[in-house]
């Protein structure tokens, strides 16, 4: 299960990485099952469903560091959205313009999470999934960032064989050009909650000061004042997970939506 902190970081990133999670043989296997493709499975099937006892796909959702962060993020029994296998060819010459996948979307309390799987070491070259930390609450539909062709502060991954990325299904993200001489792998899986996303991970330290500092983090590619509008998101997620409606940092929401309703005469 993840932590509050983690959760936090979640929130603020958009983002929570577990670096060489899948095991070497694992890897190995999936180079051969990503190359001959995992057929697409109905919107909103469910996981038994989707992938059957003992597949591949079923085994990574089911290792237990993968297992416990989508249990805290989108809680038992979400249902597939859908999957792909990406592949960025080598020397392919063109770059994914910057995204979010499928969304025109106005849910400010509930979230689909996306699952990104890598079975290779993913060099610099290879043409890693590019993502924009912190910019999943900010709305925009699907490409109308795609004309942004770098922000201050957005990473290209590079990680090490068997790392797995959960998003936050707004984050502007997009496949970077691949100048390597390897196909690039990846595996991705959306997930569709099927509960309340409410207090769904281990919630010991939901009192650490590190959440409030996660939750505040600032990223180089905001503006100085727009990027308050980031913190009121954030503050706004958070009290939707975790059901605290009085939760707030530097009392901005507690001022912003005082609304007194007792009259004075
Ligand atoms: O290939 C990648 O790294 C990202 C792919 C992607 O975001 C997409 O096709 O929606
Ligand atoms: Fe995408």
């Amino acid at each position: 299960m993840l932590t509050s902190v983690q959760m936090a970081h979640f929130v603020a990133h958009g983002s929570l990485r577990v670096d060489a999670v899948v095991p070497e043989e694992m890897n190995a296997e999936a180079l051969g099952v990503l190359a001959a493709g995992i057929p697409a499975v109905p919107y909103g099937t469910p996981v038994p469903q989707a992938y059957p006892e003992g597949s591949f796909a079923r085994r990574l959702v089911e290792l237990p560091v993968v297992a416990g962060a989508l249990r805290s993020l989108v809680g038992p029994e979400p249902t597939i959205d859908h999957h792909a296998v990406h592949i960025r060819e080598p020397r392919e010459g063109n770059a994914q313009p910057l995204h979010g996948d499928a969304i025109i979307d106005v849910r400010p309390d509930a979230f689909d999470v996306q699952l990104m799987y890598y079975p290779q070491d993913v060099t610099l070259d290879m043409g890693g999934t590019l993502s924009v930390p912190g910019s999943h609450l900010r709305r925009t539909n699907e490409t109308d960032t795609g004309r942004y062709q770098n922000l201050l502060g957005q990473t290209r991954l590079v990680c090490p064989a068997g790392t797995v990325v959960f998003l936050h299904h707004g984050i502007w993200h997009g496949g970077r050009r691949n100048d390597s001489d390897a196909v690039r792998y990846m595996f991705k899986i959306r997930f569709n909650p099927t509960v309340r996303q409410q207090l769904l991970w281990d919630t010991a330290d939901l009192d650490d000061p590190a959440v409030a500092e996660e939750l505040q983090r600032g990223f180089p590619w905001y503006e100085g004042a727009t990027a308050r509008l980031e913190i009121y998101n954030r503050i706004k997620l958070w009290r939707a997970l975790t059901g605290d409606e009085s939760f707030d940092l530097e009392y901005w929401m507690t001022r912003s939506s005082n609304r007194p309703q007792r009259s004075a005469v």
